[in-house]
């Protein structure tokens, strides 16, 4: 379904064995060094979501290849296998028509190079924000594991109304480009208890995939 123009939600892209498959290599990700870590903001309040990433270290604002803001380990590698999936994963979203970049010059399509992986307990949420530290137009690929959540999907001027509610469900993917790519967006709340028992995950993971331009 599409949400806004270059914002496609596809419920159970991933099926369950998928799902489980990531969950794993989640879980291992998370493990220190350069694991999940919490992440304080300049203002000084820290994020409910706590995050590992891959490829590139993202702190609030930029990126780095070791992880500045926690035990200084190089960041753990964004594994070939993911950027296939990020690849198919849009290709699945748009068809052949990828929506046109509305910022950045750089031919596409780049090669995907970061993974931010934001694990979620029952009481995580995330405040209407802008994904704005990339160098690079290309889309964001997002995939759902775990407990539901309900997902804001705002507008470009600003983190107020109007806004669409989507929910998303262990095993969607949602891609946002073309002209989605810097809307305001936010998780207002999980709803625990919700995922699939058979996953063994308590709280919500989410995977962006994303193209640094770095
Ligand atoms: C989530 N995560 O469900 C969301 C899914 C994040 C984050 O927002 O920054 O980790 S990714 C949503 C997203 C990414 C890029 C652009 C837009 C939405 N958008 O234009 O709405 O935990
Ligand atoms: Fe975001």
């Amino acid at each position: 379904a599409e949400v806004a123009p270059g914002a496609v939600h596809v419920p159970g892209w991933l099926d369950l064995a998928a799902q489980h498959r990531l969950l794993a290599a989640c879980r291992t990700w998370a493990r220190p060094p350069a694991g999940l870590r919490t992440v304080r903001m300049p203002t000084g309040a820290q994020m409910s979501v706590r995050t590992v990433c891959l490829g590139w270290h993202w702190y609030p604002y930029g990126y780095a290849r070791t992880v500045v803001d926690g035990d200084g380990a190089p960041v753990k590698p964004f594994p070939e296998w993911l950027g296939r999936m990020a690849a198919q994963a849009v290709a699945d979203a748009y068809g052949t028509e990828p929506p046109p970049a509305v910022y950045g010059t750089e031919p596409e399509p780049a090669a995907y190079d970061i993974a931010l992986v934001n694990f979620y307990d029952g009481h995580a949420k995330m405040g209407m924000h802008q994904d704005a530290d990339e160098k690079s137009a290309a889309p964001v690929v997002s995939l759902s594991l775990g407990d539901s959540c309900v997902f804001r999907f705002g507008n470009t001027g600003g983190r107020n109304r109007p806004w669409t509610d989507v929910e998303l469900r262990s095993g969607d993917l949602f891609v946002f480009g073309g002209p989605s790519r810097l809307a305001f967006h936010g998780v207002p709340r999980t709803r625990p208890g919700t995922g699939p028992a058979a996953l063994g995950l308590t709280g919500r993971l989410n995977l962006t995939l994303r193209v640094s331009g770095l």
